[in-house]
């Protein structure tokens, strides 16, 4: 059973919050993802919302750009949480998709995530916060994550005062 869903308005989304996929990949969570659209196929969209409970879900991911109001379509028809994650668009760089996602009317709340490289990420990882309420051993996947996060960092910090920063710029990319 799927314990988190992902819902994209469009399979163009799909790219840009793959890196969603890999996080709980590596976290080993089970999680569904579809392709449903809240103008193109609202009563597809609908059913799927209703029926997330009944499917186990706990977390609901919905991503959508421009006119972006999936995320929020989709909280008026659960009481799951549902993180917002604003896809880039060509015309404003997901400013559009951001204040479509953000600006939810009081009583149904949407979480809304960043738009660009941590979008997909950080709604993982929220979603997996969420999760890790109820589940201990996914608490302590969580820290053990946060923690390889920050050794990383000090490795690369560890480097940049070894070789000086014209150096580094040469020779490492950025953070991953
Ligand atoms: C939104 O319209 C989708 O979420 C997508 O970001 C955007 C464009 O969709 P396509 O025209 O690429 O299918 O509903």
């Amino acid at each position: 059973m799927p314990e988190v869903a992902i819902i994209m308005g469009s399979d163009s989304d799909m790219q840009k919050i793959a890196q969603c996929f890999e996080i709980f990949e590596e976290f080993n969570i089970p999680f569904e993802v579809v392709v449903s659209s809240a103008h193109r196929t609202p009563e597809e969209t609908k059913a799927w919302a209703k029926t997330a409970k009944e499917r186990g879900v706990k977390v609901i991911i919905a991503a959508a750009g421009g006119a972006a109001h999936l995320p929020g379509v989709v909280a008026s028809y659960t009481t799951l949480p549902v993180i917002g994650v604003p896809i880039e668009t060509a015309l404003l760089g997901g400013l559009d998709s951001v204040l479509s996602i953000l600006q939810m009317p009081s009583g149904i709340p949407v979480g809304t995530m960043p738009v660009g490289k941590s979008s997909g990420i950080n709604a993982a990882l929220f979603a997996i916060s969420i999760l890790a309420l109820s589940n201990p051993a996914l608490s302590v996947s969580l820290e053990n994550y946060r923690s390889v996060q920050s050794k990383k960092v000090m490795a690369r910090n560890e480097k940049l005062q070894k070789v000086g920063y014209k150096n580094y710029l040469k020779e490492f990319g950025e953070f991953k």
